[in-house]
């Protein structure tokens, strides 16, 4: 589990953090114009930062389930592009972490291509080839805590296995409460765009209490149009849609929408 603590300005009201994941740069139904629009977008909105969640690349190299014969760009120039496009929002990430389809190349030949991406963005102190988990604080708490920044905590993983179903795939979200708590939870890796919330008693050692609080489950979409390895293997179409997550600078509260 990779920590990552980082403090934003006190003056941010509101904090918005775009999850771009499973772009899969190389594979042909890869749909580089909605992947440009969210990265314009988080470049060009103030206050918004991303966090880069795997399967960035296809990488459908000889040992894979892909078809290397119908990949559009060799692996190399798909790291190529995954550097060139993701640069304009380096600076706006919060972690980024390595998905199977990148694992493929780290299990052939031990070598970690999402590290190699993010050092060529100069952000390898952000990058996970497991799960991250970011504190972050910003903005000002307005009632009884004067002067005291907001914090937020995130468990950030591309995710494994998920199977077919709506419900299968909420469920690998959902479990990630086994291994950390978290005010939010991020997912990738099944395609399926979710937002929901669970209520969780936290405790309050210097209280001596139970804390009542809400934590947030973000699932992250794909940036596919539906065909070849999907059509093939009867999985449902996946919707491309991006999950947004808004965060309060002034208050704990947080929300999402798909
Ligand atoms: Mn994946």
């Amino acid at each position: 589990m990779k920590v990552i603590s980082l403090e934003l300005p006190s003056d941010l009201k509101q904090v918005e953090l775009v999850c771009i994941s499973d772009s899969h740069i190389g594979d042909p139904f890869a749909n580089e114009q909605e992947l440009m629009n969210q990265i314009r977008y988080v470049e060009e909105t103030p206050n918004c930062y991303c966090i880069i969640n795997g399967d960035i690349m296809n990488n459908g190299i000889k040992s894979s389930k892909s078809d290397t014969y119908t990949e559009v760009m060799s692996p190399m120039e798909q790291m190529i592009k995954a550097v060139l496009t993701l640069k304009p929002i380096a600076d706006k990430c919060l972690a980024i972490t390595q998905g199977n389809h990148e694992r493929r190349t780290a299990k052939e030949s031990g070598i970690d291509l999402m590290r190699l991406v993010a050092r060529e963005l100069h952000i390898e102190d952000k990058y996970s080839d497991g799960m991250a988990y970011v504190f972050l604080r910003f903005g000002e708490q307005s009632s009884h805590d004067r002067h005291r920044k907001v914090p937020y905590t995130i468990l950030v993983t591309h995710g494994s296995g998920g199977g077919k179903t709506v419900g299968s795939k909420a469920n690998r979200l959902a479990d990630l409460v086994a291994i950390a708590d978290a005010d939010i939870y991020l997912y990738g890796h099944t395609h399926q765009p979710m937002v929901f919330k669970e209520g969780f008693m936290r405790v309050d050692w210097h209280n001596k209490q139970l804390n009542m609080v809400d934590r947030l489950f973000v699932n992250s979409g794909a940036f596919l149009d539906w065909g070849g390895y999907a059509e093939q293997g009867q999985y449902r179409p996946s919707v491309i849609s991006t999950p947004h997550i808004f965060m309060s600078g002034t208050k704990r509260r947080m929300w999402a929408h798909i």
